[in-house]
């Protein structure tokens, strides 16, 4: 309690940014501002909701999400890093890394003078995470919650030898029905198909819809795309840099049902648009230099 204090004391912002005990434990930042409101779990730095004013929610949080130490939590926009899915030799290490899960520390809040709030946290590297990936880099992650969300992710190689990164932001979308949304951006790209657990190369024709479970990474493209959601009667746009590829994720009944976290019926208000750099798409960070993966999200009427 007194650490809450103390970071209130120091980051909060009246008004804008309260710190509060989140359910099962990890500490959750709320921030309100005349653009929008949103959480954040300082574990894994994970932006759990985002809605701006007047709309309804556009980052979907699963309704039977676990609040759990050391465990990902359902929805929101997890950090991937430093490898994406599984890792590529140890099947025990954990997928898609392990940033999501450890804890983060607040660098800075503000309050912007467009009435947006920024929000800068650093990883905190531990023994434990020395042991899963011995490489010497700082992660940081810039939120700025305004009339759009952004989220810029960097990696800085703080060591003298180069090192290799697979990463994403692993952001879920709340939509009216996966039935009635259509992606487009990604039309004529080539993407790996993931569904049961190969990789096979195909080539997107025409914009994504989805009538089964889904799991692709589109590569080289560093296209904007949009969710056009018929149901809820808007777009959401996702613009990107620093990130050459986009992974579509959603589990469809079946998968949903083993994983148990997802709610009943949750994956039909779900898609996951991952700004991401994997597979043929990891990037070489150079000793002492830095890489920056950034999105932006806006909502608009379809
Ligand atoms: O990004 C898609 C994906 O890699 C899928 O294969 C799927 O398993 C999903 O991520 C969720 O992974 P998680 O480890 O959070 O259960």
């Amino acid at each position: 309690m007194i650490e809450l204090a103390a970071l209130n004391a120091r980051h909060g912002i009246p008004g804008q940014v309260t710190f509060k005990q989140g359910p099962g434990g990890p500490v959750v930042g709320e921030v309100t501002n005349a653009h929008a409101s949103a959480t954040l779990a300082l574990q894994g730095a994970q932006v759990l909701t985002w809605a701006p004013r007047g709309q309804s929610p556009a980052i979907w949080l699963s309704r039977a999400a676990r609040f759990v130490p050391g465990k990902s939590i359902r929805g929101g926009a997890p950090v991937c890093w430093p490898w994406f899915g599984p890792h590529a030799t140890d099947p025990g290490l954990p997928a898609h890394g392990y940033a999501r899960t450890v804890p983060w520390e607040v660098v800075e809040t503000r309050a912007l003078d467009d009435g947006a709030t920024e929000l800068a946290l650093a990883l905190v590297e531990n023994d434990q995470t020395r042991a899963m990936w011995r490489h010497r880099a700082r992660l940081s992650l810039r939120v700025t919650v305004g009339r759009t969300l952004k989220l810029a992710l960097a990696t800085l190689n703080a060591g003298n030898e180069d090192f290799v990164i697979g990463e994403a932001l692993h952001t879920y979308f709340a939509i009216g029905d996966i039935a009635d949304i259509r992606i487009a951006g990604l039309e004529g790209g080539e993407y790996l198909d993931k569904v049961g657990g190969g990789s096979v190369r195909r080539r997107q024709d025409g914009p994504i819809s989805f009538a089964a479970e889904t799991d692709r990474i589109y590569l080289n493209t560093e296209a904007e795309c949009a969710i056009e959601d018929a149901r809820l009667k808007r777009r959401i746009r996702i613009a990107k840099s620093g990130s050459r590829s986009t992974v579509v994720w959603n589990p469809w009944a079946a998968k949903a049902d083993k994983m148990g976290d997802l709610g009943p019926d949750g994956w039909r208000g779900m898609v996951c648009v991952e700004s991401a750099n994997a597979a043929d798409n990891v990037v070489t960070v150079k000793a002492g230099a830095s890489h920056t993966l950034a999105v932006e999200y806006r909502v608009e009427p379809l």
